[in-house]
């Protein structure tokens, strides 16, 4: 195996749309089962996942969603090399907040770093309930021009191996493409 530095992954988006639970579940590799909510101010999990035949580090940032802490979440973003924007799929004003809130913070202290948005607890979804849809997800992603979008849940492993996956292969595949002008796409704060 060829020794490569891990990446660095922030996760952003409102309160309570499943940002820990997704990061512990799949650092532990445990799906999520009902526990008590604790709040988060700013924790770190290191995951590895395998994409083409290849081991990867990734170190995720699980930050805090509470407004006024822009100033303290912002620290961790340097050197970031793909941010997760995550809504919950049955939290319309999570959703709304990645158009107007997460995206333009993201852009103003990382304008080039590639972003994934990810419709979050999607197991609550059922054919008889109107959760935000798939489709509403990808307009967004359109609009806000992310790089990738994904569904998915901390109740199911896999689902989360695909969000990693994703993310690596945006940050390998953007690597590539901006080799040949050597210019760098994570996170530089001035
Ligand atoms: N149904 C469902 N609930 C979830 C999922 N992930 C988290 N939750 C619930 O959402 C609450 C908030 O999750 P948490 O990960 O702490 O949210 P954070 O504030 O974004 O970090 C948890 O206590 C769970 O009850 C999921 O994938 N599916
Ligand atoms: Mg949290």
């Amino acid at each position: 195996m060829d020794k490569r530095a891990p990446l660095k992954v922030v996760v952003v988006g409102d309160g309570m749309v499943g940002k820990s639970c997704m990061c512990k579940s799949f650092a532990n590799k445990e799906p999520y089962r009902n526990k008590a909510y604790q709040p988060t101010i700013s924790e770190t999990h290191v995951i590895s996942v395998i994409v083409e035949w290849k081991l990867f580090l990734i170190i995720v940032w699980d930050t805090a969603g509470i407004e006024e802490w822009e100033k303290l979440r912002s620290q961790d973003y340097e050197n970031t090399d793909c941010f997760l924007c995550c809504y919950s799929i049955e939290n319309r004003t999570s959703f709304t907040n990645v158009e107007s809130k997460w995206i333009p913070e993201l852009r103003r202290y990382c304008p080039t770093t590639p972003v994934i948005v990810l419709g979050m607890k999607k197991d609550l979804r059922s054919p008889s309930n109107s959760l935000i849809s798939e489709d509403e997800g990808r307009a967004l992603v359109g609009r806000v021009r992310a790089q990738g979008f994904i569904e998915c849940t901390s109740r199911s492993l896999s689902s989360l191996e695909a969000v990693f996956i994703m993310t690596v292969s945006t940050v390998l595949d953007i690597k590539s493409r901006k080799s040949s002008n050597r210019k760098s796409f994570s996170c530089k704060i001035l």
